[in-house]
C-alpha cells in the first residue's frame, strides 16, 4: 500500500518528480504517482487530496511550475505533511513557482524544497516515514553513511594528488 503520494500538475513535470520516486524506491517506501492539475482538473485534485489519508498516504509530495498552487490546494485538504517542489518551467526561472509554494499564508504550511529539488523532497518524505518505521530509519542511515564515505574519499584523493591533477 502506498505511503507517499507524488502528484504533479503536468506530465512535463515527470522528469523532475521522478527523482523523488527514485529515492523512495531506494528507501523501500511504496508510493503512488499521479498527474492531476489543480486548475485544469479541480474536482479531481479535491478528490485525490481529500481521500489520500484514508488510502494510507502519510505524506504528499506535490510538484508544480509557474503559478504552482497545486501544493497549497493539497495542503488545504490533506491534514498530514505536504512537501512542495517548485518546478523550473517558465521565463521567470522557477522563482514564480518557488514563491507561490513557499509563501503559504499562516495556518496551512507546505514544506518547500529548492527549485527542481524533488530528490530532497523524497528524502524529507522518507525522514517523516522514518519517525515510525525503523527499517526506513536504517536505510536513511546507510544513505548518509555512503555520502560520508564518498566525500571523504574525494578529499583523500585531493590531498594525495593536489588540485592541479584532481580529475
Ligand atoms: C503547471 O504548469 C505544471 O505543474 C507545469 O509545471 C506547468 C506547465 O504545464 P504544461 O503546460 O507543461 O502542461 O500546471
Amino acid at each position: 500500500m502506498a505511503r507517499v503520494g507524488i502528484v504533479m500538475g503536468s506530465d512535463s513535470d515527470i522528469g523532475v518528480m521522478s527523482k523523488a520516486a527514485d529515492i523512495l524506491a531506494e528507501m523501500g517506501i511504496e508510493f503512488e504517482m499521479n498527474v492531476i492539475s489543480a486548475h485544469r482538473a479541480p474536482a479531481a485534485i479535491a478528490k485525490y487530496a481529500s481521500g489520500a489519508e484514508e488510502r494510507g498516504i502519510k505524506v504528499i509530495i506535490a510538484g508544480a511550475g509557474m503559478a504552482a498552487h497545486l501544493p497549497g490546494v493539497c495542503a488545504s485538504m490533506f491534514k498530514l505533511p505536504v512537501i512542495g517542489v517548485p518546478i523550473l518551467g517558465s521565463s521567470l526561472g522557477g522563482q514564480d513557482a518557488l514563491y507561490s509554494i513557499v509563501q503559504m499564508p499562516p495556518g496551512i504550511p507546505v514544506a518547500t524544497v529548492a527549485i527542481n529539488g524533488a530528490m530532497n523532497a523524497g528524502i524529507l518524505a522518507a525522514q517523516i516515514i522514518a519517525t515510525s518505521d525503523e527499517a526506513v530509519r536504517a536505510k536513511l542511515k546507510d544513505y548518509t553513511d555512503n555520502m560520508l564515505a564518498t566525500v571523504t574519499a574525494k578529499n583523500e584523493k585531493l590531498q594525495a594528488v593536489g588540485y592541479k591533477d584532481y580529475k
